[in-house]
């Protein structure tokens, strides 16, 4: 038996957050992930929203009990979402085909303190995968300074180095959305796995990829939203630019759990990650120095290279599994 990683996945789901949830809970079905818990995110949509996704995704997959975190709302608004990438409701506007959520929203626990409770519990043995805003990370580290160094590791999505932004010419949304946040976890410790969007805008998931995943039980449930939430997705990619090649959208956080189960598809590299909160026209923009003069002070690895066919292999044989 294969040593199984304890994970809590941070998302506001969001398209491409499904997939990533759903292949992290393909390898929970084989035994070599254990989910410990979902905190919800405020970003791609409201928290209300990223939280009854999380909790309608786990039950949909067959994984009803794990416990989800409802989102930290402190961050001040940023007057966008990406309703319009990933539909009103997050899920591509597939939500009311799902079975109800679970969890409940008004008793949930606070996803900070989740967090907290999760990783005194059990220091050094769990891993944060964070694929949305950083603010439900940073919250967890104002009210305990020193709570994100008890992680074993913390892998996010974000940031776009000396590379077009996706939400602003410079920018890439989850750290655009709350760049204090995210300037707090990078501080936190020297060794915050980055998946930018230099890597992440490799990853095109077409039409054909998703039939593939789900051919061996074409009309099952999870089947049928997924290549209807794949459809919508490519819809809206196609619409706003954000492919331009073959039909397709971007899987941007399933780059994260490559890096933890497939690393040999990434090629990363050091450097000091510095994150613009003041920016007039460049707020979120992330910066690491390339001169070459000596550095000492770096705080990140950061994913520079992807083997987007390999990294699909991967992906779709592991999904195959919960079809
Ligand atoms: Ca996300």
């Amino acid at each position: 038996m294969a040593d199984s990683l304890k994970i809590i996945l941070d998302t506001d789901p969001g398209g491409d957050d499904i997939f990533a949830f759903l292949w992290l809970l393909s390898l929970v079905k084989q035994g070599l992930a254990d989910l410990a818990a979902v905190t919800a995110a405020e970003g791609n949509v409201a928290a209300r929203k990223t939280f009854t996704n999380s909790s309608q995704i786990l039950k949909l997959a067959g994984f009803p009990a794990i416990p989800v975190g409802r989102p930290v709302s402190q961050c001040p608004k940023p007057g966008a979402d990406a309703g319009h990438i990933h539909g009103t409701d997050g899920m591509g506007n597939l939500s009311q085909t799902l079975p109800p959520p679970v969890q409940d929203f008004e008793t949930a626990p606070r996803a900070d303190d989740l967090l907290i409770e999760q990783l005194n519990a059990s220091p050094e043995a769990i891993t944060l995968i964070a694929i949305g805003p950083l603010t439900n990370l940073a919250a967890a580290e104002v009210k305990q300074p020193g709570i994100l160094k008890k992680a074993k590791e913390i892998v996010v999505m974000g940031g776009a180095f000396h590379c077009p932004g996706n939400i602003t010419p410079t920018a890439e949304f989850n750290i655009w959305f709350n760049p204090a946040a995210a300037q707090i976890v990078f501080d936190s410790r020297n060794d915050i796995v980055m998946l930018p969007l230099n890597v992440t805008r490799e990853l095109v998931l077409t039409g054909d990829m998703a039939k593939a995943i789900t051919q061996d039980n074409p009309n099952g449930d999870l089947a049928q939203f997924m290549v209807r939430l794949c459809q919508f997705m490519i819809g809206t990619a196609a619409k706003h630019r954000e492919v331009v090649s073959d039909p397709g959208f971007l899987v941007h956080d399933a780059a994260a759990v490559s890096y933890l189960f497939y690393p040999e598809v990434l090629r990363l590299r050091r450097a000091r990650v510095r994150v613009e909160t003041q920016g007039v026209w460049t707020r979120g923009q992330t910066l690491m120095d390339d001169r070459s003069r000596a550095k000492s002070s770096a705080n990140a690895w950061i994913a520079l290279q992807i083997d987007a066919p390999s990294f699909f292999t991967r992906f779709i044989e592991d999904l195959k599994g919960i079809i």
